[in-house]
């Protein structure tokens, strides 16, 4: 009788951290569109207006992160992608660097960018918008 009760509640506590676990699991897989928890700061700025072309586009992050995809369009005048060239590591990097190669014409971008951070076992990544008008 007694054993039988410890089975039950064995039983129980086991299937309640299988569903905590389960769940956490869940939270951590969610990840908002445009989180960008990483961005820490970026030149040129988020939103920022600028005069002309950057030849380099920097992107700081407030820790250390595994840094995988970036494109950068531009989305007026026209939809187009633009060259960038940059060195990717495996290690996690708080800073990026991006060589723009081809002088970029007035006009909207957005720098499309894709991470993990692998100490929240969770992706990030997202968008920075800039605008180039002289
Ligand atoms: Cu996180």
């Amino acid at each position: 009788m007694e054993s039988g009760n410890n089975d039950e509640m064995q039983r129980y506590i086991i299937s309640t951290l299988a569903l905590g676990l389960s769940l956490s699991i869940a939270g951590f897989q969610t990840p908002s569109a445009n989180a960008q928890e990483m961005y820490d700061s970026s030149v040129p700025a988020h939103n920022s207006v600028i005069k002309k072309s950057p030849s380099v586009i920097t992107i700081k992050f407030m820790e250390g992160i595994y840094f995988k995809e970036v494109r950068l369009v531009s989305t007026e005048p026209e939809k187009k992608e633009w060259p960038l060239n940059w060195k990717k590591t495996e290690k996690n990097v708080f800073s990026i660097s991006l060589k723009v190669p081809k002088p970029l014409p007035p006009g909207r971008y957005e720098i499309q960018w894709s991470a993990d951070v692998r100490q929240h076992y969770h992706p990030d990544g997202g968008v920075i918008i800039f605008t180039i008008k002289p």
